[in-house]
């Protein structure tokens, strides 16, 4: 039975265990639930890059900030298409298309996300989309184009987050998240760490995620990519074991969800990262760039996985999306 009254308490109860018996905890719930061999090969593509308006601090396409990114227009369909090939050859099973917008207009731009996602689609890859803010018809719009999932992470905790983006709300999010789910997509949403945020607050975004119902199918766990010119860039580091206890907390409570180790791959050794996919994580974006920085190659993933006995998950594998109907 999946369980979405966790309390503070619950999750503290959790997330303070001596580490190696939370890990070995989470492992077990992993193999309960899930083959634990199996990691999913996620790609992105950032089909629109820089120039958003929003001032997420984390963020170096947000146009306040001077960063590296040069501003691009909305991607052409065939050159998207190219590269989710490219993507699948490569072995990846899930396509992320990633957008700097602060939410989806209806113009002519996202007549174009929809075609990407029909074809996109046609290759028989989980097709994902993170576009911004989306009303209940841009949803439906996406899901009758074919779109699996819509990723829209909720970032931190609710208390937190005006310290990070003043330009939306945690309602907005959860709105959208709202409206995502009505049109019967799956869920992706997740956060980062290492933003300067207090462990009171990464309990409070855990509990947020998985009180919802049903939980996200995807939960993305990113550390922070400390980006020259965002407000965060002299962050310190986060330690690897912050990162595990993420994964590990989010694995029990959400036993059936697929946990992302998402950015901040490239800091991390092949044994830090064996240790995330033993408490719990069985995905990550494969691909040597995430949106805008860089990822580990195909090839380094490859022979990581190797290594460590992991194979690829098939594309949608565990499909039970549930009907519109029966959510409350
Ligand atoms: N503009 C859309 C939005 O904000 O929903 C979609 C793209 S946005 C880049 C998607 C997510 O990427 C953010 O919600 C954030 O969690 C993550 N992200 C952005 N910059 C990051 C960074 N420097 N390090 C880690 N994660 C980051
Ligand atoms: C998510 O949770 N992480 C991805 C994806 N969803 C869209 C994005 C990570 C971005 C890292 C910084 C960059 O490359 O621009
Ligand atoms: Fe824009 Fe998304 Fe970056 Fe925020 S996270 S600045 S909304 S691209």
């Amino acid at each position: 039975m999946m369980k979405h009254n966790w309390t503070v308490e619950d999750i503290e109860a959790i997330y303070d265990k001596p580490l190696m018996e939370l890990i070995y905890e989470a492992a077990t719930v992993h193999r309960q639930h899930n083959a634990y061999a199996e990691v999913q090969i996620s790609s992105l593509i950032s089909i629109k890059t820089g120039g958003c308006p929003e001032d997420c601090a984390y963020c170096p396409q947000a146009a306040r900030y001077n960063t590296h990114v040069k501003a691009h227009k909305l991607m052409e369909v065939e050159e998207v298409v190219e590269t989710a090939k490219k993507a699948k050859a490569g072995g990846s099973s899930r396509l992320c298309m990633g957008a700097a917008w602060r939410e989806v207009r209806d113009n002519r731009d996202f007549d174009k996300v929809l075609e990407m996602v029909k074809q996109v689609n046609a290759l028989d890859m989980e097709v994902c989309c993170t576009l911004g803010m989306l009303n209940y018809e841009q949803a439906q719009k996406l899901a009758d184009a074919g779109l699996y999932a819509y990723n829209h992470n909720v970032d931190t905790s609710e208390d937190y987050y005006d310290e990070i983006i003043t330009t939306r709300t945690y309602q907005d999010r959860l709105k959208t998240l709202e409206n995502v789910r009505k049109a019967n997509l799956t869920i992706c949403s997740g956060g980062i760490i290492g933003l300067g945020e207090s462990r009171k607050d990464r309990i409070g975004m855990l509990k947020v995620l998985s009180n919802l119902q049903p939980h996200p199918e995807s939960v993305p766990i990113n550390t922070l990519v400390r980006v020259p010119g965002t407000p965060l860039e002299d962050q310190p580091k986060v330690p690897v074991q912050d990162l595990v206890r993420m994964i590990a907390t989010a694995r029990i409570l959400m036993p059936k969800t697929v946990v992302r180790l998402s950015a901040g791959r490239m800091e991390m050794s092949l044994s830090d990262q064996a240790l995330c996919f033993m408490a719990g994580a069985n995905s990550i974006f494969a691909g040597d760039q995430l949106l805008t920085t860089p990822n580990p190659d195909f090839q380094e993933d490859k022979q990581m996985f190797d290594i460590l006995g992991l194979q690829p998950r098939k594309a949608f594998k565990d499909v039970e999306k549930p009907e519109p109907s029966k959510l409350s």
